[in-house]
């Protein structure tokens, strides 16, 4: 091989591998997995902006990014997760299959508000000045005090009817509540 090839040839291996490190080298199933999370949170950032007011709501783009999630939540992302997958590069822990069904559920949860948030769309955000958004977020009583129990896992489910009257913002503060909490109990924190 002449030196020019032989640059080239190295160069390319590197591109290569800079493709699959991304994920930390992962492949095969744990990639799809990751990149199933992947777009669940970029669905997350574009509706975090628009549920604080950053840029206007539009509850046809709401109803597209809770779609994004919904398909990826519940048993599809369960199914992700076979017995045997985890350990490096996964960011997996081995909670996720000695507590199979807590995992599970909380897949399923993900799914039903990103079902509710698809019908809570048209409702709007609850407050539409930014300004009162802190105010009522800072506040323990209505609609969003039943909002932190319910983050805190103390209130009783709503069924998909009762979340669908919500306002969106309240939905959506449900959804990306469960997000954190799965991660909290099953994936290995970042360095
Ligand atoms: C049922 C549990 C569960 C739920 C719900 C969940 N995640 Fe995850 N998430 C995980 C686990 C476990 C990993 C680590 C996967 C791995 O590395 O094998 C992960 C990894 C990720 C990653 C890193 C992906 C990568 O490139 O390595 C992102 C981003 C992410 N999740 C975003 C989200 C968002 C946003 C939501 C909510 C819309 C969400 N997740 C809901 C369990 C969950
Ligand atoms: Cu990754």
């Amino acid at each position: 091989m002449k030196k020019f090839e032989l640059a080239l040839a190295l160069t390319m291996a590197l591109a290569a591998s800079g493709v699959a490190l991304a994920h930390g080298g992962a492949t095969g199933i744990v990639k799809e997995r990751m990149d199933g999370m992947s777009a669940m949170g970029k669905a997350v950032k574009t509706l975090s902006m628009m549920m604080r007011g950053e840029v206007e709501y539009d509850p046809e783009q709401v109803k597209r990014e809770a779609a994004v999630i919904e398909t990826h939540a519940g048993e599809t992302l369960t199914s992700l997760f076979p017995t045997g997958s985890g350990g490096a590069p996964s960011e997996a822990k081995p909670t996720v299959w000695s507590d199979w069904a807590e995992f599970e559920e909380i897949s399923n949860q993900l799914q039903l508000y990103a079902k509710a948030l698809e019908q809570a769309a048209p409702n709007g955000l609850m407050m539409q000045q930014p300004s009162t958004v802190d105010m009522m977020g800072t506040t323990s009583s209505g609609m969003m005090g039943n909002n932190s129990a319910m983050m805190m896992g103390s209130a009783p489910n709503m069924d998909l009817d009762a979340l669908a009257d919500m306002p969106a913002d309240g939905v959506f503060n449900m959804l990306a509540q469960t997000c954190a909490s799965c991660h909290a109990k099953f994936r290995i924190e970042k360095k």
